[in-house]
């Protein structure tokens, strides 16, 4: 097989982001921009010659291209094996499960996750490494490191693969397996949650359950368990055959642009329970009848769960949560009397915490939930958990979320996003807070007095790396706080987010629109900020 070496020279601006690198579709359809990344992530690599690589992405448009492009270039660069997803469709949590199962040396994930798909919209590609999650910062500037001074990539000259037929065939000397993306997934679920005990609750049938997988990659997943195994009615799953523009849908699961669903469960005869997945499937939003559960709550509620479910209910070692996340499950594991870990936003920092064994179930405000079982979070698993939760507990969504409030008060919680922000005016604000971090020690807004103003900075418990500058915290004495921080994972302009929190033991208190409860630190978090009159902007874009 001819093996074609082709000189090229550095783009700029390849550092991947929270979660891999992510650009418009048009900038990665740019000559040689995908090749340069993907022979960056390999030559960031050592010792891969003969092994295996997963690929497989969310269907979004340039994702079959550009399987076809890394296939003939992992080919070239001497991988051993590759296994791809039918159709090149793989869910990230599939990924992650499939690198860990066949001892893959890692995988490459084509998906922009919640971002809209299509060609004028984005597209993105991320490297997991061998314990099936998203490669540690060291590797990730690699990476970068190695873009900014590539002088040429190598690539097989073959023609494209069908995708589309399970099989083998072999590629010079490396083996191209198409594997069916659902079996080994929907294996591993089976072993995690009591099947039985879900079934019988669609078998009464009086439970009524709706799942919008919003034309993106769970859809088949799904339909296979929901449908398939669990005997959920045919139709429970809805926008279950993925498209290259997600049909139009933003498939990013909040009460914004999953309204459909939400206008479905807030309707009079809506369904019992509702949820919704992202673009590449390891986000997650879950709803009752007329009940939206905070991302945060749901982590508490599933941690505070745990012998519910037969993958778990030996105990858990631990918990991890993002740093902005609400501190809801920190009072789960303060009265479980097992450790919370505090990391910055992205699913690569859980990473060490799950390998080391410190924490078996991690999450995120950003509608991510997900344990050791693979090492990315994952929508359906979280879905299967709060049906295995409501089987074994017998009690409506609602109910469980008011009695966890009770036991554990309530962490009322809200994010604020401003998105396509001018960068330098983002940056602007992010740094005055910054700059002024220690003379706001001490301070009064209202009633809050502040106790941290700090710039995050985290310590992997495990290998000691420092993570500097991730995120802007107010903490203030009674509990309550206010954090800032640019999002990772934009591909437009920056998006500026507000998490804002405060904590309400009362049961008498518990009803409030999270908006109302949280209104006097909705103001002071505009008062230490500026955002909204930096920005020239009225509200924020989204509110989750
Ligand atoms: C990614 C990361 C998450 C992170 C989220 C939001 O999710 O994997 O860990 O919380 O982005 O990040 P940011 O606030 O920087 O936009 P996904 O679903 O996009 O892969």
């Amino acid at each position: 097989m001819n093996i074609k070496i082709v000189p090229t020279t550095p783009f700029e601006g390849q550092r991947p982001g929270t979660s891999g690198l992510r650009k418009k579709v048009t900038v990665f359809e740019q000559p040689h921009y995908l090749e340069n990344f993907v022979q960056s992530v390999f030559n960031s690599l050592e010792d891969f010659h003969g092994k295996t690589l997963v690929v497989g992405g969310d269907g979004r448009y340039f994702n079959r291209k550009a399987i076809q492009t890394i296939i003939k270039m992992a080919v070239a660069n001497g991988f051993g094996e590759l296994m791809i997803g039918k159709g090149g469709l793989l869910s990230t949590p599939a990924t992650s499960c499939i690198i860990r199962k066949y001892q893959a040396f890692g995988g490459l994930i084509l998906s922009a996750s919640h971002n809209p798909g299509g060609p004028n919209a984005d597209f993105g590609i991320k490297y997991n490494i061998s314990n099936g999650g998203p490669a540690p910062e060291k590797v990730t500037e690699a990476i970068y490191a190695n873009s900014q001074k590539i002088e040429n990539y190598v690539i097989a000259d073959t023609p494209d693969v069908d995708l589309d037929t399970i099989g083998e065939k072999i590629l010079g000397e490396t083996k191209i397996k198409i594997i069916d993306p659902v079996a080994d997934y929907a294996e591993m679920m089976s072993k995690l949650f009591d099947f039985d005990l879900i079934k019988r609750l669609f078998q009464i049938g009086k439970f009524k359950m709706r799942y919008d997988a919003m034309n993106a990659v769970t859809g088949p997943y799904a339909k296979y368990i929901l449908e398939g195994i669990l005997k959920a009615p045919e139709g429970t799953v809805v926008n279950a055959v993925p498209k290259e523009d997600f049909g139009g849908l933003h498939p990013d699961p909040n009460l914004v642009y999953a309204h459909t669903l939400v206008e479905e469960m807030f309707s009079d005869n809506g369904p019992d329970f509702g949820a919704a997945s992202d673009g590449d499937g390891d986000r997650n939003m879950i709803l009752g009848h007329k009940f939206y559960v905070n991302p945060s709550d749901s982590l508490a509620v599933i941690v505070a769960n745990f012998w519910n479910a037969p993958g778990y209910d030996r105990g858990l070692t631990g918990v991890a949560r993002s740093m902005p996340t609400s501190q809801a499950v920190d009072r789960v594991a303060r009265g479980m009397g097992m450790s919370c870990y505090e990391t910055p936003t992205g699913w690569k920092f859980f990473g060490n915490l799950l390998d080391a064994n410190k924490a078996t179930i991690c999450g995120e405000e950003s509608f991510g939930t997900g344990s050791n079982h693979v090492r990315e979070k994952d929508g359906l698993w979280a879905v299967l958990y709060w049906l295995n939760i409501i089987a074994a507990t017998n009690m409506s969504v609602a109910e469980i979320v008011k009695a966890h409030w009770k036991k554990y008060g309530r962490n009322y919680y809200s994010r604020h996003d401003y998105e396509g922000v001018d960068s330098a005016i983002a940056h602007k604000i992010m740094d005055d807070m910054t700059a002024r971090a220690e003379s706001e020690i001490g301070k009064f807004y209202g009633d809050y007095e502040v106790e941290t103003f700090d710039n995050f900075t985290y310590v992997d418990p495990v290998d000691k790396s420092v993570s500097k500058n991730q995120g802007v915290r107010v903490l203030f004495k009674d509990g309550s706080r206010i954090v800032f921080r640019l999002s990772g994972t934009g591909t437009q302009g920056a998006t500026i987010r507000i998490y804002i929190e405060k904590y309400e033991p009362n049961v008498a208190k518990h009803d409030l629109d999270p908006q109302e409860a949280l209104a006097d630190l909705i103001e002071i978090a505009e008062e230490i900020s500026g955002v909204k009159a930096k920005t020239g902007r009225k509200k924020p874009d989204v509110i989750t």
